[in-house]
């Protein structure tokens, strides 16, 4: 039985465990909501050991992809449209809800907990970096 617990804590904690990296960025927590509609965002945190880079932008294959920030206008939520955001010198960049995020659009499937999503992150310095956002129910 103690055998059996330690193995579920295992898995559960591996779940976001997976890590990106390029040169000197390291991406981690990479993570989706299921689909609302035919749309979903997709989150990470991002490291960077060294000089300032721009991610330039998101692909994947879907109809639409983009990058999004959620602000409060006027006390209303709403979405501006980033064609890159900039990558700080030996900082940090974060996708986040209620802030930046990836925006999938115009999706036909359906993305449930457990579903892996391919993107690719295009910076101007460091290149491609492959990566995968696993869908995660709400909190
Ligand atoms: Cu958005």
């Amino acid at each position: 039985m103690k055998h059996l617990i330690a193995v579920f804590l295992t898995m559960c904690s591996s779940v976001l465990a997976e890590s990106y990296s390029l040169g000197d960025i390291t991406v981690t927590e990479s993570f989706s909501y299921p689909t609302n509609g035919r749309s979903s965002a997709g989150y990470f945190t991002l490291t960077n050991d060294g000089p300032a880079d721009v991610l330039m932008d998101v692909t994947a294959d879907f109809p639409r992809v983009m990058m999004h920030q959620s602000l409060m206008q006027d006390g209303v939520m709403t979405m501006k449209h980033h064609m890159m955001v900039e990558v700080p010198a030996q900082g940090e960049l974060e996708f986040a809800p209620g802030g930046y995020h990836v925006m999938f659009m115009g999706l036909s499937d359906r993305w449930t907990g457990g579903d892996e999503i391919e993107a690719s992150l295009q910076f101007k310095n460091a290149g491609t970096l492959d990566i995968k956002f696993t869908v995660t129910e709400r909190p």
